[in-house]
């Protein structure tokens, strides 16, 4: 066997290695032998080499006009096509998530950067009128500097899409943080930037720790803006961290979202959406539909159905075009979903199928978990209300719409919701009385599109969104500029 790859730190255009000296393994979760490469452990000495070079480059880069940086993020798009296959078949290896998702994740990531290159000849502000004759008034968006990006690695390379590229076209430089779980798909957006001639420094790339690298890239006082998708829990860390000099933070945090089934809904798609957004990515979303609301009158019919299709999943390494479902990302995560089906267990919920980790045979080289359904929940249990992270779901029942939006709006998130009715006045209602970010319509919790704002109410997100042209508003600061040309003193709001 080949012995394994070692990948580099990618700081002011050049490939270079942690001056730590210091390396980890990035290991396939489904499979611990099979090393998908090394990578760097970079201690706070890289990250300010990163951010020294990124604040240097953008002297540069910001004075680029927005259509050129469109041409080199459209070159990158380009070549993320050509090697669609070839970069989903490495993010199964090193995430675990079947084959069709991580080639929707790469697509995911060509789509926003094929978007984003477009932004460059549009970045529109506004152009208005004056109170004062001879005035002219306008708005233009104005790059921020070092915006530094910190990703989970649930979507490794869909949402460092999400965040590179808007800053990039908005004209920041960027120092970029993968999930220790999955650096090669950062790895190969960064390859793709450097050779579609991105200038050096403006894109940089460090791989480590969340405590020697994450924490320097939120503390820095050259660092302009912070955006950060994880948990609750790190994300309140990095509000914290920015507040103490006002740096600019964008958050995308937990779900615990919910699929409301109506009694009139087409019960076949229903069953088919709760499958998909429950078990898709092994529930490792934070969209995921980590809960069921189900109308009483057909909550025995669905629940049979649900269950039936959960137990079928074929479970496995995700490089098997037959398998359904992955495996956890890694031993923390799997233990995490063990602990909540015992919580469950306790504390009264029926369990329906699943409920253990999957060991026998191939299982035992990965972190594998049975498709596990909880049923007859109360929404104020813990399984109903706390973010897994895996795949267990917790089904509800209800006796009417009302009680249904409110046990999908009784918890502390509000990423994604989801109604199954073909009554159009009761889809309508549940639109507006849903409080998430993202409410769909006979269609499960997850499938965001990157020309629409993705991001959550409440403790999900800290009131921005990212993706569509709202991504802007965080990577560049209005200004508003008048020009007097009437050669005398205006003094608004006082001369008539
Ligand atoms: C996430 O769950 O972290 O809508 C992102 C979706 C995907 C993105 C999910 N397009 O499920």
């Amino acid at each position: 066997m080949a012995p394994p790859k070692v990948y580099k730190n990618f700081i002011n255009g050049e490939w270079v290695e942690s001056v730590s000296g210091r390396t980890f393994e990035n290991a396939n979760p489904a499979d611990r032998n099979d090393l998908v490469g090394i990578f760097q452990k970079s201690n706070s000495q890289d990250v300010e080499n990163a951010i020294a070079a990124a604040k240097d480059a953008f002297k540069s880069w910001r004075l680029v006009p927005p259509p050129k940086r469109g041409e080199i993020i459209y070159r990158a798009a380009r070549l993320l096509v050509e090697r669609k296959e070839e970069y989903s078949q490495l993010m199964t290896r090193e995430m675990g998530k079947i084959l069709i998702e991580t080639r929707g994740d790469v697509q995911e990531a060509i789509d926003m950067t094929f978007y984003m290159a477009g932004e460059g000849r549009r970045l529109f502000g506004q152009t208005t009128t004056s109170e004062l004759p001879n005035k002219f008034a306008m708005t233009a968006r104005s790059p921020m500097g070092v915006c530094t990006l910190i990703t989970p690695w649930n979507f490794p390379m869909a949402i460092p899409s999400w965040k590179t590229m808007p800053a990039l076209i908005c004209g920041n430089t960027v120092v970029m943080k993968p999930a220790t779980d999955t650096p090669v798909s950062m790895l190969n957006l960064v390859r793709v930037l450097e050779e579609a001639g991105i200038p050096r420094g403006v894109v940089n790339y460090v791989t480590g720790g969340g405590g020697e690298v994450g924490d320097r890239l939120m503390m820095h006082d050259d660092v302009k803006a912070v955006s950060f998708t994880g948990s609750t829990e790190i994300g309140r860390k990095v509000s914290e961290a920015c507040s103490h000099n006002f740096k600019h933070c964008c958050l995308e945090m937990g779900g615990k979202n919910c699929i409301i089934v109506m009694d009139d809904a087409n019960l076949d798609l229903a069953v088919e959406g709760a499958l998909w957004g429950g078990f898709g990515t092994t529930g490792q979303r934070c969209t995921a539909a980590s809960r069921v609301a189900c109308h009483k009158d057909v909550y025995k019919e669905f629940v049979d159905r649900f269950v039936e299709r959960a137990r079928a999943l074929k479970v496995g390494n995700g490089l098997d075009p037959t398998v359904q479902m992955g495996p956890c990302i890694n031993q923390a995560q799997l233990k995490t979903v063990e602990e909540y089906v015992e919580i469950g267990k306790n504390e009264g919920a029926k369990l329906l199928c699943g409920g253990t980790r999957l060991t026998s045979g191939d299982y035992d080289r990965g972190w594998f978990h049975a498709p596990t359904i909880f049923g007859d929940c109360h929404p104020k249990m813990r399984v109903s209300q706390e973010e897994i992270f895996g795949p267990v779901v917790s089904v509800i029942p209800f006796s009417n719409l009302e009680e249904a939006i409110e046990i999908n709006n009784g918890v502390v998130y509000g990423l994604s919701s989801s109604i199954y009715t073909r009554n159009v006045n009761r889809a309508f209602e549940a639109m507006r009385d849903l409080d998430t970010g993202i409410v769909y319509v006979n269609a499960p919790t997850i499938g965001a599109e990157t020309h629409l704002p993705f991001g959550g109410t409440k403790q999900t997100g800290n009131g921005h969104r990212e993706a569509a042209v709202t991504a802007l508003d965080f990577y560049s600061e209005w200004k508003t500029v008048y020009v007097d040309y009437s050669d005398r003193l205006q003094r608004a709001q006082i001369d008539a």
